[in-house]
This record gives structure tokens, C-alpha cells and sequence, in this order.
């Protein structure tokens, strides 16, 4: 309280009592405001907006409020559910960041956050991740040409690719290791021959694997059985076999 005194030049006074409230009224300072981010979506292709209030109150003061007494709110709240995105469209979501002061001054910014796709596609057929497909593609020769050669159709094995965003990545044929081209035969003299497959998600990431392929042989199983049988150590026999 302030006491405010006139006085005449014959001494007569008269007084009153000025009320004098001083208040904060200054907001808290954020500065920098949180820096925009891009972050990647999860194995369901949505985003989670992320707690931005800790680096908000790190960057923040006030003229009255120590730091630590600072509070922060964001709107949308920390793990927010994004998406999911539509055929891999990033998504940008305006964080608002609030600082206020204990006399609720408040300072508030926006941080842009971008969600997009940053996960390639998989092959469930590679069960182990090693961008080998696990299982072996065998094919036998039947009959047995010159070359011991086997018509494929890779349309038969061309393994199936998965994502979190793309339901039906494309695959397409990368090369083979004997050199060849997508459906000419497979020779024994080659085999194993590896095949090269892409999968393309629609964001564009991509991930190779490869499948082997092997030629076999017929295998040609004789069971003999000598009747009488006979001792080894004292007679020789020679037995001859033809394929008809
Ligand atoms: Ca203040
Ligand atoms: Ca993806
Ligand atoms: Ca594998």
C-alpha cells in the first residue's frame, strides 16, 4: 500500500492509500521451439506422436517461474495414433506446444511432425532374415535330356513379398546366377542356380532375396537279393543293368 499526502502552505494535509499490485504478467520464453521432425511409421503403417513437452521445457524460461516449476501441455497428446497412411502418403501432424507459467502465462509453438514409410518389404518365405528364401526349389529332370537341362516356370515359386504399409508389394525377377534369362532352362551343370527377387513397397523401398534352385539327378534305387545267398570271398559275380 502507497500512502498519497497533499499539503496546503498552512500545513492542512490530507491522505489516501493507493493499492499497488504487482503481478507477472510476461508468458514464459520457448526458445527454439521443439525443431519439426520426420519419424517412421510402425509394422501397422501408423504414427505416434511423440512427447515433445520435455524438449519444450528444456528450451523454455521465465522472468518469474523457475524452469523446473514450469508446466507444459501438447495437443494432440504424446502416442497419438496417426494413419494409417494411404498408399504410402506421408502424413504431417501440427504438434501445438504450450509452456505456462505459475501465474498461467502461456507461451505456445508448433512443431510440424511428418509419419512416413521407412520400413522395406519382407518375404515371409525367409523366415530366418538372411535374404536367402528358405526352402530349396528342387526339380528333377524327367526323362533325362542331352544336357540334363529342366523347363521352369519361375510363376511357380516366385516367393510372396509383405509389408507394413503396401498390401501387395510388387516382385519382379532380378537376375539369375547362371547368367540366363527369366524362364530358360535350368542345367545340372549349373545347379544350384540362384534366382534374384525385388519387392517394391509404394513408397518405393526395396529389398532383394534370393531362391535356389537345384537340378537333381534321377536316382536310380536297385535292391538286390542273391538266392541262394552267396559268400563274396568266393565267387565273383558280374551283374549288368540296362534302362529300357
Ligand atoms: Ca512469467
Ligand atoms: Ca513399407
Ligand atoms: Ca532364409
Amino acid at each position: 500500500d502507497v500512502t498519497v499526502c497533499i499539503r496546503d502552505e498552512c500545513g492542512n494535509e490530507t491522505c489516501c492509500v493507493v493499492k499497488v499490485t504487482f503481478k507477472d504478467e510476461t508468458p514464459p520464453v520457448i526458445d527454439p521451439c521443439p525443431p519439426d521432425r520426420t519419424l517412421p511409421v510402425d509394422e501397422n503403417c501408423e504414427g505416434h506422436v511423440p512427447d515433445l513437452c520435455p524438449e519444450a521445457l528444456a528450451a523454455a524460461t521465465d522472468n518469474c517461474t523457475p524452469q523446473d516449476e514450469l508446466t507444459c501441455t501438447q495437443d494432440p497428446l504424446a502416442g497419438t495414433v496417426v494413419g494409417p497412411l494411404v498408399d504410402c502418403q506421408p502424413i504431417t501432424v501440427d504438434v501445438t506446444v504450450c509452456v505456462r507459467d505459475k501465474c498461467d502465462n502461456e507461451t505456445c509453438c508448433v512443431v510440424h511432425v511428418t509419419f512416413e514409410d521407412q520400413t522395406p518389404p519382407d518375404f515371409p518365405g525367409d523366415a530366418d532374415k538372411d535374404d536367402v528364401i528358405d526352402e530349396v526349389v528342387s526339380k528333377y529332370v524327367p526323362p533325362a535330356n542331352e544336357d540334363c537341362c529342366v523347363a521352369v516356370d519361375p510363376d511357380d515359386f516366385k516367393p510372396e513379398a509383405g509389408d507394413n504399409c503396401d498390401p501387395a508389394p510388387a516382385v519382379e525377377f532380378c537376375g539369375r546366377s547362371d547368367g540366363k534369362g527369366y524362364d530358360e532352362p535350368v542345367c545340372l551343370s549349373d545347379s544350384p542356380v540362384t534366382f534374384c527377387w525385388k519387392a517394391t513397397d509404394c513408397a518405393g523401398l526395396e529389398r532383394e532375396v534370393s531362391q535356389i534352385v537345384e537340378v537333381m539327378g534321377i536316382k536310380l534305387i536297385v535292391d538286390i537279393q542273391l538266392q541262394p545267398a552267396v559268400s563274396a570271398a568266393s565267387f565273383t559275380r558280374c551283374i549288368h543293368f540296362g534302362l529300357f
